[in-house]
């Protein structure tokens, strides 16, 4: 029987390129987002290039009666999940902190914290169940650190570095692996949504220097995944060569 991946946010950048590595690796997938042709045109894909099985499911992470239903609403077999990546995730503004916009904040709060507590909770205990699983948490070097006018973002994935630490004391009796994946500046859609489709300014972001893959960041997951049974990754920080951290980042020197 093939092993079964969960992955939240699978409608584009990380989540999306992990659902192609994992597809290539032989695993059937449960992909969930909230933008339903996406999902559908990804299963499409997925299913007609690899020999494998796929589930959709359409949900909001902030809902938690959605995630509940949806999630529940799988057949038993597809609830042997082995693997969990709670990717969906996002920011939304860039502002100081007098000048934030609250529902943005509510937004960010809401999916990058209790979305992955949501989904979280229902999978963990199929895991429980079966004494067995790996949960990885896409933090963030903003969960490291913190940056002029990150800060909410920055909050919600300190909350997701400290969740990590929690679920892996708290699942360890059940031999379950829980892993943080913390990427620097990843080229994906995260821009054009913290910019709230201000494509221009998102494009900036990665100007004069090479910022990671989605692919990258799927590579590094998928090693972590790989590992023998006795090998946990506890914690990744991954950066682009470029940059250094939050605030040093030398452009000019690679992709223009
Ligand atoms: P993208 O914007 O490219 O993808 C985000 C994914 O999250 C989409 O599939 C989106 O699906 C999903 N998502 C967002 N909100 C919700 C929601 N409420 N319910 C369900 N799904 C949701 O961004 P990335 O791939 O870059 O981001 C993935 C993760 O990586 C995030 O947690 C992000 O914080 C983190 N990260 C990103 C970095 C970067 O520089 N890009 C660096 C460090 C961490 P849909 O809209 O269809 O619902
Ligand atoms: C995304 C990376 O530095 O824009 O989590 O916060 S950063």
């Amino acid at each position: 029987m093939a092993k079964i991946a969960l992955i939240t946010g699978a409608t584009a950048g990380i989540g999306e390129a992990c659902a192609q590595l994992f597809a290539k690796q032989g695993y059937n997938l449960i992909i969930t987002g909230r933008r339903t042709e996406r999902l559908r045109k990804i299963h499409r894909e997925l299913t007609n290039t690899y020999s494998i099985k796929a589930q959709i499911l359409n949900m909001d992470v902030r809902n938690k009666t959605e995630v509940k239903t949806q999630l529940e609403s799988l057949d038993p077999e597809w609830k042997a999940v082995d693997v969990l990546i709670n990717n969906a995730g996002l920011s939304v503004g860039l502002e100081p902190i007098h000048e934030g916009n609250t529902d943005d904040w509510d937004t960010m709060i809401d999916t990058n914290v209790k979305g992955l507590l949501y989904v979280s909770k229902i999978v963990s205990n199929w895991m429980v169940e079966r004494k067995q699983g790996h949960i990885i948490n896409l933090g963030s070097i903003a969960g490291k650190e913190t940056y002029a006018n990150g800060n909410v973002y920055c909050a919600t994935k300190h909350a997701v570095d400290s969740l990590n630490k929690a679920m892996r004391i708290d699942l360890l009796p059940y031999g379950i692996k829980v892993t943080g994946i913390h990427p620097g500046a990843v080229e994906t859609e995260f821009s054009e949504v913290r910019f709230k489709g201000d494509t221009e300014r998102a494009k900036k972001v990665y100007e004069g220097y090479e910022a990671l893959s989605a692919l990258d960041i799927a590579e590094t997951i998928w090693f972590a995944v790989s590992r023998p049974a006795n090998v946990n990754i506890n914690d990744l920080v991954i950066m682009p060569t470029a940059q250094a951290n939050t605030s040093h980042l030398v452009r000019g020197r690679g992709k223009e």
